[in-house]
């Protein structure tokens, strides 16, 4: 019946308004940056966007969709989308309206000059994830037909978990999450399924259903908890000692998985010799975690098997996560949990990892100059020879969500012409010259792949661009115009989604079928089923040196760790100056509330020593009292602008963002 609807011109009669009116239901893929990926019906009504649902058809998602599926309704609409192109000479100026052919010829001119001037490296193109489908690959390409510009280096997201797992397997590959149905006991390990990932819930709360458990593991009391049979809440940064607290307690039941250890694994007694020099009692106390709760999550390893753990971004964003990846991983070996249908630590999948990666275009110039995320705002300050002089940014909002926000205003203000492709006048684009206004996903076609699942969908344009609004992919198209290289762009969407999906339509896809449905990619449900590992041995690499140097540190001037999590309402920082609260609101634990003498709805200053934010304080019971809990992706200029106080350092493996190193203070506001 519903394949019926798909797709389908329904004539209605309105007989209030006695027009005709014209409904279609089509399906496409959500692009926004979130692991779920879910299979989306969207209903127009007389070209008018009124409705998004979850599809049922979906193999994976079945119908489930976030709360910010409905708000996106609105934010197609908003009087506030920009959807025509805008200009200025200088970022002082009001913005003025121009034809897609002034801000195209503005954009060739600029790089053309700049090119010759200095070369093609004193371009800095930075992609954001806002939006990562297939297309999107050719942006890069662009900027390798031109002769290879600046590009980043490392991970705001998710590069931590990938370096540390790498280590352990060889390659960071995840459980199919249908695979978690199998599971006996479920460990949400610093990640927050409720409202990053719905599709995940229906599946962890049918593990309860049948009499499985679930832990949830992270230092903030997040929505998530209400899922969970216990949440343990440590220190941040500091799971490696639960980890190890865990390990150690399976050992000591003797239900340790010694097959495994032995004969498809490295380092084994390297991590026995690592894990004898703590006792359980000292590896609690440094993560700040009751024995009792280490021994519920031993247990729960051992008597509700098979478990499946799930590491969450949370956990990643620690100048040393990688030790706690590691732990984490290990104790999944040492439980025998790996290479196990409903086992396994599963943290993510490769977005862009179907399609032919050849189209990055990063073959066609010797290696150019990159620049490393986590501390780009310096990296873009101290760039030489040539330095930064033009910055082309596309789905991000960098000066609001990358590190040290006062540094990437110095780092934009300092390029002398900035392009932003954007829907809002967000923070970045305030520090534009040119705001090209971009289509959403429900304007487009495309193909979409997930971090979250092994699940390639379709996006289908909904409706007609909004205003004058155009995809990326035409914006580049016409760029490309201006440009002697036109020729190798300027190919149709369908013909660059045949090149850009061969690797998908190798595996028994049509590009029919990309159309109309998801398709499951070549991907296995339990990985490592054959214990077979590419590592250079070909075995699992058991951890074996643990040093944990200053993790535990606490510094009594900022005693608060500042954890700036998923909003549950929004995807980072996607809203609109409309959306915000007057002040960002900032959670503390009853009892640090009370020793500072401050109550709930005081108005204060968080500071660290990268900077201060006036702040709602919010108090809660039951939450540890070295945290200041918060949400991030709030807007600079609508007073919130978190990443105000965080560091930009680069973590130790992987080159991801320690967001949560900063330690924080609280005042009460005068
Ligand atoms: N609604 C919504 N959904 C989203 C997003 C969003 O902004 N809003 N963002 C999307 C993006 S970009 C990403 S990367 C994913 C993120 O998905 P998740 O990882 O699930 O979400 P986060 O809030 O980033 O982090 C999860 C939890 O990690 C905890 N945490 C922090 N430090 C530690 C630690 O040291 N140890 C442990 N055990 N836990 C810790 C935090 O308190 C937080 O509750 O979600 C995606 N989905
Ligand atoms: N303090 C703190 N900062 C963080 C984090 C944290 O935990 N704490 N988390 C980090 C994480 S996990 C991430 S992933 C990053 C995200 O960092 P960014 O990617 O820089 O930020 P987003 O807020 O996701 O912004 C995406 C933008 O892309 C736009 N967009 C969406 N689709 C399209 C499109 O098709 N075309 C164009 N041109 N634009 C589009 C959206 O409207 C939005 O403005 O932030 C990081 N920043
Ligand atoms: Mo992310």
């Amino acid at each position: 019946m519903r394949d019926k609807w798909r797709n389908m011109y329904v004539a209605l009669y309105d007989s209030s308004a006695r027009t005709k009116m014209i409904e279609t239901i089509v399906n496409t893929t959500c692009t926004r940056d979130c692991p779920s990926t879910c299979g989306l019906l969207a209903t127009v009504r007389n070209g008018r966007l009124v409705a998004l649902q979850g599809d049922p058809n979906h193999p994976l998602t079945k119908g489930v969709a976030c709360v910010k599926a409905m708000r996106y309704v609105k934010r197609l609409y908003s009087p506030e989308r920009i959807t025509r192109p805008l200009i200025r000479a200088h970022r002082e100026d009001p913005w003025r309206d121009a034809t897609w052919d002034e801000v195209l010829d503005a954009i060739a001119a600029r790089m053309q000059a700049i090119v010759k001037e200095s070369g093609t490296e004193a371009i800095l193109y930075y992609q954001g994830y806002g939006e990562r489908t297939a297309l999107k690959l050719l942006n890069r390409y662009f900027f390798n037909l031109l002769g290879g510009v600046t590009t980043t280096v490392g991970s705001l997201c998710g590069g931590t978990g990938q370096g540390a797992q790498n280590l352990d397997f060889g390659n960071r590959v995840s459980h199919d999450p249908l695979d978690h149905i199998n599971s006996g006991s479920m460990i949400l390990w610093g990640r927050n399924p409720a409202s990053t990932n719905v599709s995940l819930v229906p599946i962890i709360r049918e593990i309860r259903r049948r009499g499985g458990r679930v832990v949830l593991i992270d230092p903030a009391p997040s929505k998530s908890a209400a899922l969970a049979d216990r949440h343990i809440a440590p220190r941040p940064g500091t799971d490696a000692f639960l980890a190890l607290a865990a390990a150690k307690l399976i050992l000591a039941e003797g239900a340790e998985d010694r097959a495994f250890m032995e004969n498809h694994a490295e380092g084994a007694q390297g991590f026995l010799r690592l894990l004898a020099e703590f006792s359980t009692e000292e590896l609690c106390s440094h993560c700040d975690v009751d024995v009792e709760d280490a021994h519920f999550l031993a247990e729960t390893l051992m008597r509700q098997k098979p478990t499946s753990t799930l590491l969450g971004w949370g956990l990643h964003r620690h100048e040393e996560a990688h030790l706690s990846i590691r732990a984490i991983d290990a104790l999944g070996a040492l439980s025998g949990n790996i290479g196990v249908s409903g086992g396994g630590v599963s943290q993510g999948f490769e977005e862009y990892g179907p399609y032919d990666q050849k189209f990055w275009g990063d073959d066609l110039n010797p290696p150019r100059r990159t620049l490393l995320l986590p501390r780009i705002g310096e990296e873009i300050l101290n760039a030489r020879d040539p330095q930064i002089r033009m910055i082309y940014v596309t789905a991000a909002n960098p000066v609001c969500m990358a590190p040290n926000t006062s540094k990437m205003i110095a780092a934009f203000r300092k390029a002398e012409f900035v392009v932003y492709s954007g829907h809002f006048l967000d923070d970045t684009a305030d520090q534009a010259h040119v705001f090209l206004p971009a289509t959403t996903f429900l304007e487009e076609e495309d193909v979409m792949a997930s971090y979250g699942h092994n699940y390639v969908g379709p996006v289908n344009p909904a409706i007609a661009p909004v205003g004058q609004c155009r995809s990326e992919f035409r914006m580049f198209h016409d760029l490309a115009g201006r440009f002697p290289f036109a020729d190798r762009f300027q190919r149709s969407i369908t013909d660059w989604l045949r090149d850009l999906c061969a690797p998908i339509l190798k595996q028994g896809c049509s590009m029919a079928d990309l159309r109309s449905r998801a398709f499951r990619l070549d991907a296995p449900m339990v990985p490592f089923a054959d214990k077979i590992f590419p590592t250079p041995t070909g075995k699992f690499q058991f951890m074996t040196e643990f040093k944990p140097g200053n993790l535990c540190r606490f510094d009594p001037a900022y005693p608060y760790r500042l954890l700036t999590i998923a909003p549950h309402g929004f995807i980072c920082s996607e809203r609109t100056m409309a959306e915000h609260d007057p002040l960002p609101v900032v959670v503390l634990a009853q009892a640090e509330a009370e020793r500072l003498n401050l109550r709930d709805g005081d108005e204060i200053i968080v500071e660290s020593q990268m900077g201060a934010v006036r702040a709602r304080l919010g108090v809660r019971t039951g939450q540890r009292r070295d945290i200041l809990v918060t949400e991030r992706g709030g807007w600079l200029k609508a007073g919130h602008g978190l990443n105000r106080l965080t560091t930009d350092i680069s973590s130790t493996v992987g080159r991801g963002t320690p967001y949560y190193e900063t330690s924080v203070r609280v005042l009460k506001s005068v």
